[in-house]
């Protein structure tokens, strides 16, 4: 649907409008009582959010490219069901197809605590379901329903990209605990270390069993973003580093430092087994304090 026919079924005037850019990408926005927020209906990819009183907390490049069937490079992807290359198909897109995919937007409810939208894709033998809100806090919940006869798997992660002052000044709490995969050293599995994760190189480590909620402390910036999962065993970490990024023209040198990916999920030695017509459900909720 384009914008002019979301408006007309799910617009709540002032509190969430509808636009479309020169490609006919569709987004959302949401203001209410000074916290902003946005979502694209490709990808039903949350692109900002800002609660009141705080500056920006989602992240999304400068040099991001708004265009159908291009990842946007920033926000709150949606990763799924695979994570990474194709297990088996060298020319499946990189982490999945819902990210670029056209979603279904069911239901907008601007509710007393929060802005709510509901969202729905059919992939690969699974029934998506995807509700944002945008509140005081950011609520995500990802559901997959198997629809296939047989039993089938899948990975999962909410792919996202937070403001930070700076990455190199930053310290990830909650990963103490558990072993991670590094993807800058030939997926070598490395066990925990008992101490919060900072970053002084390019960085790609898959966490996993990870027992429970995560933290980005940037005191730099005064702030402590939290972030809560349920149904989510593995958690990443990414910043490609200067030199990477640079050679990402959707990304580039100037917005490397500014943000740090902690993503929620399952993937690799986490991914989830659903019998048939079986559902599972992951969640997560962001926050921010003053740490
Ligand atoms: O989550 C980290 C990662 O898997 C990195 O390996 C890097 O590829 C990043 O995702 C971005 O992937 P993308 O396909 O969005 O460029």
């Amino acid at each position: 649907m384009n914008a002019a026919d979301l408006a007309n079924r799910f617009r709540v005037p002032g509190v969430v409008e509808f636009s479309e850019n020169e490609h006919g990408l569709v987004k959302a926005v949401v203001s209410r009582g000074g916290m902003t927020g946005e979502l694209y209906l490709q990808g039903a990819q949350v692109t900002a959010w800002q609660p009141a009183g705080a500056t920006p907390v989602i992240f999304t490049s400068s040099h991001a490219v708004f265009a159908p069937g291009k990842a946007i490079r920033g926000g709150i992807p949606v990763i799924v069901p695979w994570f990474g290359p194709h297990p088996s198909d060298p020319k499946a897109p990189q982490h999945g197809l819902a990210r670029t995919a056209p979603w279904q937007l069911d239901k907008v409810d601007a509710g007393p605590d929060a802005v709510t939208f509901d969202l729905s894709l059919a992939i690969e033998g699974f029934a998506v379901t995807y509700r944002v809100a945008f509140g005081g806090a950011l609520d995500l919940t990802l559901t997959m329903r198997n629809t296939r006869a047989g039993e089938t798997s899948f990975e999962e992660a909410l792919h996202t990209y937070f403001c930070v002052s700076d990455v190199a000044r930053v310290a990830v709490s909650g990963l103490e605990s558990s072993a991670h995969i590094d993807k800058t050293a030939n997926m070598a599995r490395i066990p925990p270390s008992g101490a919060r994760v900072t970053l002084a190189k390019e960085t790609d480590s898959v966490y996993l069993g990870v027992p429970g909620g995560l933290a980005i402390n940037d005191s730099n910036a005064g702030r402590r973003i939290v972030i809560d999962k349920t149904g989510a065993s593995s958690a990443i970490v990414w910043n490609p580093w200067p030199e990477k990024a640079a050679a990402m023209a959707d990304l580039g040198a100037d917005n490397q430092p500014k943000f740090i990916c902690v993503e929620t999920g399952n993937v690799a030695d986490n991914r989830v087994h659903l019998a048939p017509g079986a559902t599972h459900e992951m969640t997560t909720r962001i926050a921010v304090d003053a740490g």
